[in-house]
This record gives structure tokens, sequence and C-alpha cells, in this order.
């Protein structure tokens, strides 16, 4: 009889509950931990966390401490965490359109890499729609500069320079520019510096000032080539069992953080050149006759993502024009 009552009582009791239990999420991220974009996350989580009153709480292991950044994506794929953040560019090898944020010299300020990203949401969603992710937010990188450990004005001077590459452009670039590329994390990058196994590397001041690489290199050449983004994404079957409200939880702080994402990256763009030139570096813009040549490299590279990117790509390039 006693058992009888208790079962009951399991059974209210369980009635009575929410409908899903509680759920932890873990979000690895690529980048060091006092980097915008993962402070960003942070917040994010914390939004999530708060806002659907422990339901979900999201954590963050940020500087690759959970998955390195090459592997984020997939992780979140195949379901291994729910959520995570990973520079998209990156997966360019998988659908070229995944690199419209690296478009030499298309979009180079903050509000034309804005109006590029709205114009490509609708395309990235649905190419990611089919790998079984769910975009939630991305965040623009600063304008990307080149990095080297000596004076640099032009092309004959980058040949035979070894270069660190984050994706398939920035190797590219490399190639066209007669340096060698070598592939490496954000997360290694101090090391690899350190130990000449790179020389160069295209990124934006918050990078090198994040990877102390004044402690290696000597200058930094504003280039403003391009903004990259890091995208903050959830699998789509975990999103699926998202209740409704919790959904509408998530989104909102998603469109928060990107709003205060971008607000850190504008912040932190001066502030990081300036940490490079404290540092003891040279910081400033790249000679004009070095950005022509670029803008040239730039042409080829451009005229190579139209091909590989397809109908998506060129979609986006004219939206984009026609807009400005
Ligand atoms: N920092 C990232 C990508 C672009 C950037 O500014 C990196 O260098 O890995």
């Amino acid at each position: 009889m006693k058992r009888t009552t208790s079962m009951i009582a399991l059974c209210v009791a369980s009635l009575a509950m929410p409908a899903m239990a509680a759920e932890s999420w873990d979000m690895p991220l690529a980048y060091s931990a006092s980097n915008y974009h993962s402070e960003n996350a942070a917040d994010f989580a914390k939004c999530v966390t708060d806002g659907t009153g422990g339901d979900i709480t999201i954590t963050t292991h940020p500087g690759g401490s959970l998955f390195g950044g090459a592997d984020i994506k997939r992780a979140i794929q195949t379901g291994q965490v729910p959520i995570g953040e990973r520079l998209l560019s990156a997966h360019a090898n998988e659908n070229a359109v995944f690199a419209y944020d690296n478009i030499p010299f298309l979009a180079t300020s903050f509000d034309d890499a804005e109006k590029l990203a709205d114009i490509a949401r609708p395309t990235i969603e649905k190419i990611l729609a089919e790998q079984n992710l769910t975009l939630l937010y991305s965040v623009p990188w600063p304008p990307q500069g080149l990095y080297f450990n000596k004076e640099v004005t032009s092309l004959d001077d980058m040949e035979g320079v070894k270069f660190r590459s984050y994706n398939t452009t920035t190797a590219r670039l490399a190639e066209l520019t007669g340096m060698l590329p070598v592939t490496i994390e954000a997360a290694e990058i101090s090391q690899a510096f350190a130990t000449g196994v790179a020389e160069s590397m295209i990124s934006s001041g918050a990078t090198g000032y994040d990877r102390k690489v004044w402690e290696s290199l000597s200058h930094f050449y504003e280039v403003n080539s391009w903004l990259p983004r890091n995208s903050v994404m959830v699998n789509s079957e975990t999103w699926a069992d998202v209740s409704d409200a919790n959904k509408a939880v998530i989104t909102g702080c998603a469109d928060a953080a990107a709003a205060a994402g971008l607000e850190k990256a504008i912040a932190y763009t001066q502030f990081t050149m300036d940490g490079l030139a404290a540092g003891g570096m040279s910081v400033g813009p790249a000679d004009p006759a070095l950005v022509d040549q670029l803008k040239g490299v730039g042409e080829t590279m451009t005229a190579e993502w139209l091909e590989t990117a397809g109908d998506d790509g060129v979609a986006i390039v004219e939206a984009y024009k026609a807009a400005n």
C-alpha cells in the first residue's frame, strides 16, 4: 500500500515537472578567455542561463580547451557538444560560400561588414541547416592587417617568408605573394612565432595583442583587407528539442550578443593597436604601393572565390554591391 502511494506521488510529481529536465550545454571557443569574442560568449551564456531560469545552463570553454578551433564545428554537428563558436571561413573547403567574409577589399569597415553579413545570412543559414547546424549569431573580427618581423614595403619583401594562415583564403594570399603558408591555430601562434615556425600572418590587431606577438614580431601594417567573423552555432536536433519559450530567450540573447560583440570589436580595434605599439611594434598603414599590389592579388582571389562559390556566392556579392 505504502509503495503504491509513493509510486503515485512520484507520477504526480513528474507530471508537475517541466516538460524537459534542466540541461547543461558545454560551449567550446577557440580564442583566449580575455578576447572580446570569448567575453561576449560568456555574457551570452549567462543571459541564457538566467533567462531560461536554469533550464539551460551554458558553460564556455575558451582557448581551445575543450575542442581546438578546427574541431569545434564538427563537434557541434555530431552532437558531441550542443553549441560552440567557430571562424566559419575556415570551412570553405566544405562550401566556399563560408568564406564570403574573406573576399579581399569588398567590405572593409565595420558598417560594410555588417551589411555583407546581413545579406549573406539566409544563404549561410541554408548551408548550415544541411549540416545539422543552426546559426545563432556572428560577430566580426577587426579589419585584417599584416604582421612581419621586418619592414615590408612591397611583395618582393614577402618572398619566402613563413606565413601563419588561419584558413584557405589566407593560405592562398600567402601563395600568391610568394610566402610559405602554414596553418596554425590562434592559441598556438605565440609559440610558432617564438620558434620561427612562422614569421608573418594576416590577422587583426586583436589577435596579435591577445598572443603578445611583439615578443617575436616587429611590424603591424593596417591593410583592412576584410573583417572575418566568428559564428555561434547550435546543433539543430538539440535546437529542435528546446521549448518555444526558451528558444525565444536564446534568440533574444543571441541578438543582444551580436550587437554587444560588434561594439566590443570596434572598441577593441584601437585598444589593441595601441597595445601592439606599447609592446614595441611599429604600427601604421601599409605603404600605398604595397596596398596596390595586394589589391591586384585580391582581384585574383575574388575571381577564384566567385568561381568556386558558384551562384550563391555571386548572388551575395551582387546583392551587396547593389545595396552599397
Ligand atoms: N583573428 C583570428 C581570425 C581573424 C582574426 O583577426 C585568427 O587570427 O585566428
